[in-house]
């Protein structure tokens, strides 16, 4: 079985929940996240699942899209917007279709496998999906607040925020995060257990946090209710450097490029304080730009475009910010 997964906090606490549920079950697992630059759709991505001869892919956390998506017999399980009426070509589609206010993947996850797999002494990790989407909100989620009382509210903040670093590292090292939580019984040794996983996860937190201080320093340029940050980084930190951002620039729309995360792509995020449609914002610049534009969340949102369309967006912005100072 190819367990194929964000790699997030979600993404990654779902696989997990899917190699202890599988291993129980008796399939052998070899999970799977796209490489730097890459997603689930990317022909060398799908070519990789091929190559790892499973019978079955299972895919959690990665959006979805409409079409066929690997060659295998595919299940996803999802809580991104996708539209029903689009719904991809797999054996079993399990989706939310965006409307996320109460669950993440690793719960979808967990009610999933729970009735057919041992992994109940393992509901901790569909708690560390919750609060890594949802953040506090998802205290009153009942398998956080069973999780809080069983481990504490800040082990389990803590694997939180150590496995989200893997997948922001330079090298992209998720597979790190991954090995950690199997190896971990509980939360807490993430942060203080001395398993060989989890002291490496410490190591990449120290770099991605090191590098995030630094471009945080970086001012933005305010366009009409927009506000651009631009770093050359080769972390995947512009979401957090965003949202770092979005309670200073308040009433605003902030986007975080970031011109070092492949060479020759600009990716970016989008992010406020304000409850604003930002997928609809960022599509009205950028109609045609495709499906690596304005795709996640409604209020985290952002994209992957050639250098040239980057330049474009910023003249949009400029435009748009023009137009309003002329009204
Ligand atoms: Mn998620």
């Amino acid at each position: 079985m190819a367990i194929v997964y964000h790699a997030d906090a979600d993404g990654t606490s779902s696989a997990a929940l899917a190699c202890f549920a599988a291993r129980a079950l008796g399939a052998e697992v070899v999970p799977e996240t796209p490489d730097k630059g890459e997603n689930v759709h990317s022909p060398a991505f799908g070519a990789r699942v091929r190559a790892t001869g499973a019978a079955l892919a299972v895919v959690l956390d990665t959006g979805s899209r409409p079409g066929r998506l690997f060659e295998v017999p595919t299940v996803i399980v999802d809580h991104h917007r996708a539209d029903p009426a689009e719904a991809p070509e797999v054996e079993a589609f399990v989706s939310t279709f965006g409307d996320d206010r109460g669950t993440s993947t690793s719960a979808l996850t967990f009610e999933l496998l729970a009735p057919i797999a041992p992994i109940a002494p393992r509901a901790w990790l569909a708690a560390l999906g919750l609060l890594g989407d949802l953040g506090d909100v998802a205290r009153r989620h009942p398998l956080v607040a069973a999780a809080a009382r069983q481990h504490g509210f800040t082990a389990l903040r803590e694997a939180v925020s150590l496995v989200n670093a893997a997948g922001r590292s330079a090298a992209h090292d998720a597979g790190v995060a991954l090995a950690a939580l199997l190896e971990a019984e509980r939360p807490a040794d993430l942060a203080r257990g001395d398993g060989e996983a989890a002291r490496r996860l410490r190591a990449l937190r120290e770099d991605v946090a090191a590098a995030t201080r630094r471009a945080i320093r970086a001012a933005p340029r305010v366009y009409g209710r927009w506000a651009v940050i631009e770093l050359d980084e080769p972390y995947r930190i512009h979401g957090p450097v965003a949202s770092a951002w979005t309670r200073r620039m308040e009433g605003r729309i902030v986007l975080v490029a970031n011109r070092g995360y492949v060479p020759g792509r600009v990716h970016f995020s989008v992010r406020s304080h304000e409850p604003i449609d930002l997928r609809a914002a960022l599509s009205a610049l950028l109609p045609d730009a495709g499906p690596d534009v304005a795709a996640g969340h409604d209020r985290a949102t952002g994209g992957i475009v050639e250098v040239p369309v980057f330049e474009e967006l910023l003249r949009r912005i400029q435009g748009e910010a023009a137009q309003g100072a002329a009204a």
